[in-house]
């Protein structure tokens, strides 16, 4: 495939100058392109894949950045990305170095704002239409383009609502693909499906729109009550016009792929003087068969073989999060009780095991996490064991949820905490960074952190015999394979590991943290010193007992954890001992979003390898008392 069109665009405005045939290649071009590059290095690859033409569409009408595209979750922005003038970086795209893997405003003036997190565009849209029509600026459009699964979650529906009533004048791009990353699920799928699949309502709606003044007699009298008749006579025909009854003009459905009817619905949609929402037909993963056969493998992808999918990097190990999932099914055999909660990530957080156990016990929520806790409160209020399986990052959105209707009501919610810590190439927007600070401060709340997947599954099995809540956090990525354990243990609740015993210097690892705090005591060892080392288990309760017999035998204490240290495990410790005339030196992630990257990598940057710990640790001589 040649890239001569592609060449030409420097811009989105030389989008302009091309016929829709040109178009229509040059979004063959930018297909080619993805595909060869997130073959290379990975990414996410479906949802880029049948955005193409779409993002051609959008730019040959529109003037960005004067007219503002925000992308929902931000992960179909590759074509975009393509045509705003990082066609020849993009090789690069989620590298450490390299461009994001995410709309990014420190990027490009055409990346309106950085998502990452799903169920916002909407929101952001209508906040900057107001802001421009207060500083009285009478050009430029606000388009949010939001898939189906983004549009499950609660936010989204909130903005709606909230446009509706204002009549801000914003377009809504719903880009259908009745996908979320596995098949798109909930009453608002099915009805999106009935107005997709049925072309006569589509006809019926349009034939009211042009035929009610025709009907003698009725149709004058129906004129003079004008539009609002005309949109209740919709209402009346075309039962659950949820979009127009919500106050928005509704055009559909298109479909996403042929760019001329893509174009003449977005001009038509940029001339309407009131909120439109545009009801777009896409196929995830359009062009390339194996990802439009199995979309959900192709979501986000590492390096692959163009020819048939297959991918380049044979798994190494097993992950955290299978061996989550293998104990939950597990206990879940020896208790009926246990059900489990995913908002859209039943893959992703390991349950698709438990699903195939048990079909009728896991309960796939759609993208709206804070529903999810709190149906997770209501299952547990009702006598039943919910285990929330859910990534660190997307937790935060149901902070309030934990504090008022799990925290507060003492309910025996677990939750599941995983890619906690640096997720590598996803980036700022999916680091689990903040969980340990977010997760301690909540009373009741019971917190624990896995130094291994055996760890873990003991965890998960000591967090299913508490009367509280509690939460495991853990990471992504693999581990060497050990055998699961024959019983899965309930540890004694706020009790840390001693793994070696010394003086002078305390080594307390706590997750990630334990083993760079082992090899960190290896090297200090060799360096003279007589180290402690201790697997913490928990951060909340904290080990007391523990911290006062170091704090009082010990020079030094030296804490690790992949978290913030703003309110993380270190600080719980600092909060212990203070007073007590011991140092504590604290590793952990900076007061700053980490960028993306190979995840190694990252953790060189802030410091969190054994070297940098020993070092740092090493260079100070033992016998200064002040905390840091
Ligand atoms: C708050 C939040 N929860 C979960 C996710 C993980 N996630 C990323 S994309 C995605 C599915 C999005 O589906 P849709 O909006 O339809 O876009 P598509 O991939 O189908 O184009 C999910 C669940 C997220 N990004 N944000």
């Amino acid at each position: 495939m040649t890239d001569d069109l592609l060449r030409r665009v420097t811009g989105p405005s030389d989008l302009h100058q091309f016929s829709e045939l040109e178009l229509t290649l040059l979004a063959d071009e930018i297909r080619a392109l993805i595909l060869g590059c997130v073959s290379e290095v990975g990414g996410h690859l479906a949802a880029s894949l049948g955005a193409v033409e779409l993002t051609v569409a959008l730019h040959s009408v529109l003037h960005s950045p004067r007219d503002k595209i925000i992308w929902d979750v931000g992960h179909q922005c590759y074509a975009h990305k393509i045509v705003t003038g990082r066609r020849d970086c993009f090789a690069g795209i989620r590298q450490y170095g390299g461009i994001s893997g995410f709309p990014c405003r420190a990027e490009s003036e055409h990346d309106i704002v950085g998502t990452g997190h799903a169920s916002t565009s909407i929101g952001y849209g209508l906040g900057l239409a107001e802001a421009a029509r207060l500083a009285g600026e009478q050009e430029g459009t606000v388009v949010c383009v939001i898939g189906d699964g983004a549009l499950t979650g609660g936010v989204a529906f909130e903005a709606l609502n909230n446009i509706g009533q204002m009549r801000t004048p914003v377009v809504v791009v719903l880009n259908d693909n009745q996908m979320s990353i596995r098949p798109n699920i909930g009453a608002l799928q099915l009805y999106l499906n009935r107005l997709r699949l049925d072309p006569a309502l589509t006809r019926l709606r349009e034939d009211i729109e042009r035929g009610v003044a025709r009907i003698p007699a009725i149709g004058e009298r129906a004129y003079a009550l004008g539009k609002d008749f005309k949109e209740s006579m919709k209402a009346l025909i075309i039962p659950g016009m949820l979009f127009e009854e919500l106050g928005f003009a509704y055009l559909g459905v298109v479909d996403g792929h042929d760019i001329r009817a893509l174009r003449e619905a977005i001009r038509q949609a940029v001339d309407t003087p009131r909120p439109v929402l545009v009801h777009v037909k896409t196929v995830k993963g359009k062009g390339y068969e194996p990802a439009e056969e199995c979309p959900d493998k192709f979501h986000g992808t590492g390096p692959f073989h163009l020819s048939n999918g297959d991918s380049k990097t044979a798994a190494k190990g097993t992950s955290y999060t299978d061996a989550f999932g293998d104990a939950l099914v597990r206990l879940a055999e020896r208790d009926e009780r246990v059900v489990a909660i995913t908002a859209a990530m039943t893959q992703g957080t390991g349950l698709d095991r438990f699903e195939e156990r048990f079909p009728d016990r896991l309960y796939d929520v759609g993208i709206a996490e804070e529903h999810a806790v709190v149906f997770a409160a209501g299952l547990a209020l009702g006598g039943l064991r919910p285990v929330v399986a859910v990534y660190s990052t997307f937790l935060q959105r149901a902070f309030d949820m934990l504090v008022q209707d799990v925290g507060l009501q003492k309910l025996p919610v677990v939750f599941a905490v995983d890619r906690a810590g640096l997720v590598g190439d996803d980036g700022p927007t999916h680091h689990g960074a903040f969980d340990l600070s977010y997760l301690r401060l909540i009373p009741n709340m019971t917190v624990m952190a896995p130094s291994s997947q055996v760890e873990l599954q003991h965890m998960l099995c000591t967090a299913l015999s508490l009367d509280g809540p509690a939460a495991i956090r853990y990471p992504r990525g693999m581990a060497a394979v050990s055998a699961p354990p024959a019983e899965l243990e309930t540890f004694e609740l706020g009790r840390g590991r001693v793994l070696e015993e010394g003086h002078d210097v305390a080594f307390i690892g706590i997750g990630t943290g334990v083993r760079i705090a082992v090899e960190a005591a290896q090297k200090a060892r060799a360096r003279g010193l007589r180290p402690t080392v201790v697997d913490a288990r928990f951060v909340k309760p904290l080990d007391t007992a523990l911290l006062d017999r170091l704090a009082s035998t010990h020079e030094r204490l030296v804490t690790v954890e992949e978290n913030v240290l703003a309110g993380g495990f270190g600080s719980a410790v600092l909060e212990c001992v203070a007073g007590r005339g011991v140092e504590v030196i604290r590793f952990g992630l900076p007061d700053a979003f980490v960028p993306h990257g190979d995840r190694e990598r990252l953790l060189a940057d802030v410091g969190l390898t054994p070297d940098a710990v020993a070092a740092t640790v090493c260079s100070r001589p033992v016998g200064l008392a002040h905390a840091r």
